[in-house]
């Protein structure tokens, strides 16, 4: 109840006042009221002002279910949406959930991560601020067939920053998303499988939303929205806009993606044009990455012509941290 007056005063971005909330809700103004005092106690500034009723000027960082989930109906990823206001991993409380049965297509957020993770066994910073959460996928194709999916994802979120930020956000190939040269996003997913079936995929992404600062040693490398915008960003309705890009993509991705959106992801992909270096037989090669191919893999072609073909692994990228 509290989360539709909350969902219907955002909506209305000005004055609504208490009758057209309690006809909109479809309680009485004396519950409306209480709410609202519910609501202040928990940090929400609402002005209130005779004749013209209550205002919501300000809100504090916290996600919320109702701001979440919006007008759009997810029919693949968020069709259900967790938040828990602490956990080690997001990834590692949805396999905890997975083992237990939980059912495809729950989306799990954390107001932090005590033991947030990066490929590798690195570590990913998870302070308050940020967006912290891991999908449930299950699906019975062969892994090799959904090995995409972080691509697709990439994709996804790339496309969701830019829209509900207005900032260009491009992919590095395979897992990031940068804004100039400094990294915004993060992408880690993690499968059970048989040779020759999947069981579940779960996929974590973390976006720095709202986090002001990073350790040291990495400062010079991460940004966040904060940083590029200068403006606190509400995480729930970036997460719901994150979530209805996902869906959408991963709808339409079966194996991989499509004709439209892999142009799309060519155009928005940092790491193509660029000199890189990867190992290949313990030889570190350097070369320019040219394409990326129909499975996801980056194609580079080196000074004599020859091409390779990385389909996973570290590869660094001139200019790019
Ligand atoms: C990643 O690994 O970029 C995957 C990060 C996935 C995080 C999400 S959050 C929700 C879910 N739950 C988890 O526990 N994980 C997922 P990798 O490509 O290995 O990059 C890790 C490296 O990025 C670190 O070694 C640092 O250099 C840098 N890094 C760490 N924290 C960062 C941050 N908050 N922002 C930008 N860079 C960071």
């Amino acid at each position: 109840m509290k989360d539709k007056i909350l969902a219907a005063l955002k909506e209305s971005g000005d004055y609504i006042s208490g009758e057209k909330l309690s006809e909109k809700i479809g309680v009485s103004r004396t519950t409306v009221w209480n709410h609202i005092k519910q609501l202040r106690s928990e940090g929400y500034i609402i002005d209130s002002v005779t004749n013209k009723g209550y205002r919501l000027t300000s809100s504090p960082d916290r996600l919320n279910c109702a701001l979440i989930n919006g007008n759009y109906t997810p029919s693949l990823i968020g069709t259900r949406v967790g938040i828990l206001p602490e956990t080690d991993s997001t990834n590692e409380e949805l396999k905890r959930r997975a083992a237990l049965g939980e059912k495809s297509g729950l989306v799990l957020a954390a107001e932090k991560q005590t033991g947030g993770k990066g490929r590798l066994g690195r570590k990913w910073e998870s302070d308050q601020g940020g967006l912290y959460f891991s999908f449930l996928l299950r699906t019975e194709l062969p892994p090799a067939d959904v090995t995409g999916i972080t691509l697709a994802a990439g994709y996804a979120v790339c496309l969701a920053i830019r829209e509900y930020t207005g900032l260009d956000a491009r992919i590095k190939w395979p897992n990031d998303i940068i804004i100039g040269s400094r990294k915004i996003c993060g992408i880690l997913t993690e499968m059970s499988a048989q040779t020759d079936s999947t069981e579940y995929i779960i996929c974590g992404i973390g976006i720095n939303a709202n986090n002001r600062d990073f350790p040291e040693e990495i400062r010079g490398k991460c940004t966040s929205i904060l940083t590029e915008t200068g403006e606190m960003t509400d995480r729930s309705r970036l997460l719901g806009c994150v979530i209805e890009k996902l869906d959408k993509v991963l709808s339409s991705f079966i194996v991989s993606l499509s004709v439209e959106d892999m142009a799309s992801f060519r155009e928005l992909c940092a790491t193509l044009g660029r000199k890189v270096t990867f190992t290949r037989a313990k030889t570190v090669i350097e070369a320019t990455a040219v394409d990326i191919g129909s499975d996801g893999e980056l194609i580079a072609r080196d000074q004599s012509g020859k091409e390779y073909s990385i389909n996973s692994g570290e590869v660094t990228v001139q200019g790019i941290y």
